[in-house]
């Protein structure tokens, strides 16, 4: 069986470290490395929070730092009251000895890629700077993306305004030009992750795997859950980022539905919307397969899979 070729392009961030340990081990994947980006923290507590995942769970691939701005917006905006001081508050890790590859990570997906024979997937987890950078750097690149599966977006309610969500609102003109790049994309929205809820016996069930990964996820949900509830009232927290592993791992356990998105840039009020055109008003050609509804029962035996692909 071939393995599926990805590079995870993420900002560590809880679900991202899940995202991570999920696609470092399972044989229908091959994770040919890691790029980082501000996002839940800034580039360098994200870039840190990567290196301790990989060290701690033992993943040797290449971590490269990308970019700790977005491409047009001043401010760079950061999720703290989620992911913590660190970025990746919870678990306790051993001195990092891991070190960050020397490539910047628009060059590593660069030349990834164009080393590849287009075989290759990006799975952007966090705002999406560096794909967008990458692009315009070099253009010659977009051909060579098998596909896009990303996390971002909502064609429903946002997380940080009415109409946002984080990771497309963080850098919404890096977003515009991931959307018309022309490649296939397929969108992990929050339509889709709040579907994947981690409650805490979810957490009882995958500690008692009682491996390392195991006890990592428990210490992570764990934080997660409480930040969860405290800023959105739910008894437990969405598993954004792993969705993009599972459906990569099964497509079935993910209903899609095709459409047109288009990222909104000129708006105030309405910065970051990503606007899927569910009924297809617009008679445009869909540039994105938006993610409707999760098989939870398949996402969470596919989660408990990877963990116990751990020692
Ligand atoms: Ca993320």
């Amino acid at each position: 069986m071939d393995r599926r070729k990805i590079i995870l392009d993420c900002d560590p961030g809880h679900d991202d470290a899940v995202a991570i340990m999920m696609a470092a081990k399972h044989p229908k994947l091959e994770l040919l490395g890691v790029t980082v980006v501000a996002g839940n923290q800034t580039l360098e507590k994200t870039s840190r929070n990567a290196l301790n995942v990989c060290q701690h769970l033992g993943i040797d691939v290449p971590v490269c730092a990308g970019c700790g701005f977005p491409m047009v917006r001043q401010k760079q905006v950061i999720a703290d009251d989620i992911h913590g001081e660190t970025g990746l508050d919870g678990p306790v890790f051993a001195p990092l000895t891991k070190q960050l590859d020397p490539r910047h990570g628009v060059d590593f997906i660069i030349e990834t890629l164009m080393a590849s024979d287009g075989d290759i997937t990006l799975v952007p987890t966090g705002p999406l700077t560096n794909i967008a950078m990458a692009m315009r750097r070099e253009p010659k690149i977009v051909d060579k993306i098998q596909e896009i599966v990303l996390m971002g977006g909502a064609y429903q309610l946002g997380n940080m305004t009415p109409a946002a969500e984080f990771n497309i609102l963080a850098d919404a003109e890096a977003a515009y030009v991931v959307f018309t790049s022309g490649r296939p994309i397929v969108m992990m929205g929050l339509d889709l992750t709040r579907q994947a809820l981690c409650y805490p016996e979810i957490v009882d069930r995958m500690e008692k795997i009682g491996n390392k990964a195991a006890h990592l996820f428990a210490d992570l949900m764990r934080f997660f859950g409480a930040s969860q509830k405290k800023v959105f009232g739910w008894a437990g927290g969405p598993l954004h980022d792993p969705t993009c592993i599972a459906y990569l791992i099964d497509p079935t356990c993910i209903e899609t539905k095709e459409m047109y998105t288009e990222i909104e840039i000129r708006s105030e009020k309405c910065y970051g919307r990503t606007l899927c055109d569910y009924f297809n008003t617009q008679h445009r050609e869909p540039n994105s397969k938006v993610c409707i509804k999760l098989d939870q029962e398949k996402f969470w035996n596919i989660v408990e899979e990877c963990i116990r692909l751990y020692n």
